[in-house]
């Protein structure tokens, strides 16, 4: 297949003239012409521009990006249906490795290979599970304090990069505001939460972990989202966390639907959380109904 570079320009999300400087001052791609001198690029050339765009996200400068796809062919990972995902556990344990040993550039290295793999993907076959094994490594005394935190540093920031790549500045998204509350840390499952909403093209307004209520609810009356989405990993006293939802929702009315999920989602106090709230034990689905037609129901 070819296209012209309006199609491309908004197939990867570079403007018209960033595609022209970058063929000219640093000949990435360099397309076909029609006849009549169009620019006329293949699905390769595209290929190549998502991954210079991702690099780029990924903190790489323009000229860096260049030399790699040219001096570093594209990933040579299986595609996903090809192995059942082996291939991708092989990457995560070598991850793995290279982050028990601090090495980041080993690690950066690895990443470069997920380019051509769907964010989806790489969410839930590469860099939550890591995050998961890590911290279960910490949890049964394999892994140091140190380790841990360097390699979960490593992987949220993969993370914000997928979520600044997908940041919207369309006028008419949707916005969903995303915490933990006050005292829970774990901040993977929420991470996970705000990625999918934005690849669904909502705004994501990121709190990050250990929120109190009264900053959640004075940020939803500020920036009035249409959803409110908050994970909760520790069991604590289920009063503790109820009354962390149920001092937003009392800040800020019963309309505002507030999608609760995580592993300890469901021991909250029922009676305590009133008005729009629903809990979701999964990404998937909330009380049996898709989480992707729950959220329908908020738009
Ligand atoms: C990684 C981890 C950590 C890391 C967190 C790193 C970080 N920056 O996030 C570190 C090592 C720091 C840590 C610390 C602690 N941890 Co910890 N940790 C884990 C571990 C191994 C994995 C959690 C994780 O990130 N999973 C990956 C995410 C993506 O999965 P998830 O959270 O389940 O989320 C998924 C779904 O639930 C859902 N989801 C999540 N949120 C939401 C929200 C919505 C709206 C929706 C729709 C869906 C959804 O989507 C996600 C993707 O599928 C779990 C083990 C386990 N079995 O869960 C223990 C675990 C959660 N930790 C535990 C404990 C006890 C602690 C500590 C108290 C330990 C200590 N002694 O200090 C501290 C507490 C820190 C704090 N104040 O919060 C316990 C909790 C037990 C309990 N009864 O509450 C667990 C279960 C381990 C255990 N078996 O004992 N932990």
């Amino acid at each position: 297949m070819r296209y012209l570079i309006k199609t491309v320009s908004k197939m990867v999300g570079i403007p018209k003239n960033t595609l022209i400087a970058w063929e000219r001052r640093h000949g990435v791609v360099e397309p076909d012409r029609t006849e009549s001198g169009y620019r006329r690029y293949s699905d390769e050339d595209v290929r190549t521009l998502v991954r210079i765009k991702e690099l780029i996200s990924a903190g790489y400068r323009i000229s860096e990006a260049a030399e790699i796809v040219q001096t570093q062919p594209s990933p040579s990972l299986p595609a996903p249906e090809e192995d059942g995902f082996a291939g991708l556990e092989r990457l995560r344990d070598s991850l793995k490795q290279c982050l028990l040993a601090f090495d980041r550039a080993g690690a950066d290295r690895l990443v470069t290979r997920l380019v051509d793999l769907s964010f989806i993907d790489r969410l839930d076959h590469v860099f939550l599970p890591l995050a998961h094994e890590i911290g279960l490594g910490w949890e049964h005394g394999k892994v140091s304090i140190a380790q841990e935190h360097f390699a979960s540093g490593w992987a949220r920031e993969q993370l914000f990069v997928m979520m600044s790549a997908l940041r919207t500045t369309r006028e008419s998204a949707l916005t969903v505001v995303c915490a933990t509350p006050s005292g829970d840390r774990h901040e993977f499952g929420i991470l996970a939460v705000a990625i999918r909403l934005a690849l669904r093209g909502w705004q994501v307004v990121y709190l990050g972990v250990d929120v109190p209520s009264e900053e959640v609810a004075s940020t939803i009356l500020q920036v009035k989202p249409q959803l409110v989405a908050a994970s909760i990993v520790l069991d604590r006293d289920a009063d503790i966390v109820s009354g962390w939802v149920k001092a937003i929702r009392d800040s800020v009315g019963a309309d505002m639907p507030i999608l609760i999920g995580g592993r300890a989602a469901c021991l909250l106090d029922k009676s305590l959380l009133t008005g729009r709230t629903a809990i979701a034990g999964s990404l998937d689905s909330v009380d049996g109904v898709p989480l992707q037609e729950w959220i329908a129901q908020a738009e």
